[in-house]
């Protein structure tokens, strides 16, 4: 009987928030694990996105745009807990954002991939070549990809790239995987994108979600209760919003976010609670 090796890797995607870190996540799974928005601080744990291919596995983890003050994450770089790290780069966004990743960066021993998104917004391609050198300067990288990771440009390099990169290893999930998330965590993370859309400022970052998934049996719509928990009334008069058009708006968006994720559809129902 022939053994087929297996390859298996784990990679950690950091970059400043709004950089694209959950998007190209999402790219390279070919599924929307993480979910993505204009605002910044989308992302605030840790998501895990797992790509399979034949005798391949590969580990992206996405993370919060501020990692400096997260002790875990820290701590884990430290460790070698992964075989590469993803740095995103926003454009030729370079500021002290940047240069904090840097001292990070510059104090560890994993291989680093620079990754340039958005690049479908630089119009003048000239920048490019001088902003290339500049990075060489300022931080050790062994490979760089120029991608677009919203318009799936150049995107597919990487998973090929780091595929012939993988150590001989044993797979860490079933290859029917794309990610460790329980559903209950990706419909709570679907209702957060809608409700970080549709209500400004802080109030997104100060509801509780309580997720209840009820299966049903063969014929009948699988039913999923929400409960948006918040400390008082004005809270929940501005998510209700003018004639109820702003949850209508969260729920309507939410169902269908989570019919296309589970690939059927559901009966969603939404509740807000004052706690
Ligand atoms: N034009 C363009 N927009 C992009 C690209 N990649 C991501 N975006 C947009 O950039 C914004 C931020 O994307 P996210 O993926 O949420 O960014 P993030 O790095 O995960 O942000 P945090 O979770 O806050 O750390 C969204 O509006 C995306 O649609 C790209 O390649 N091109
Ligand atoms: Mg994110």
């Amino acid at each position: 009987m022939k053994i087929i090796s297996k390859y298996y890797g784990s990679i950690l995607i950091i970059g400043r928030s709004n950089a694209g870190k959950s998007t190209l996540l999402n790219t390279l799974i070919g599924e929307k694990i993480s979910i993505i928005s204009h605002k910044i601080n989308t992302t605030n744990s840790n998501i895990i996105g797992i790509y399979n291919k034949n005798s391949y596995q590969i580990e992206y983890i996405d993370t919060p745009g501020n990692i400096f003050y997260n002790n875990k994450i820290l701590n884990s770089l430290k460790n070698n807990k992964y075989n590469y790290i993803f740095f995103i780069l926003d454009r030729n966004r370079w500021n002290y954002i940047e240069k904090k990743f840097v001292k990070i960066l510059n104090k560890i021993t994993i291989p680093i991939i620079l990754i340039i998104n958005k690049i479908d917004q630089i119009n003048n391609k000239n920048i490019l070549l001088p902003y290339i050198n500049f990075l060489k300067k300022k931080i050790n990288f062994i490979s760089l990809f120029m991608i677009s990771a919203k318009y799936k440009l150049y995107t597919n390099d990487i998973n090929n790239f780091i595929c012939k990169k993988l150590p001989k290893k044993k797979h860490h999930y079933p290859s029917n995987y794309i990610t460790n998330q329980t559903k209950e965590f990706i419909f709570k993370e679907i209702i957060r994108e809608s409700i970080i859309k549709y209500l400004h400022k802080e109030l997104p970052y100060l509801i509780n979600i309580k997720v209840n998934y009820i299966k049903k049996l063969k014929n009948l719509l699988n039913k999923i209760n929400i409960f948006l928990l918040v400390k008082n009334i004005n809270q929940k008069k501005i998510i209700i919003g003018k004639n109820g058009i702003k949850i209508k708006l969260i729920k309507s968006r939410s169902k269908k976010n989570i019919e296309k994720f589970l690939k059927k559809k559901i009966n969603l129902n939404l509740w807000i609670k004052i706690k």
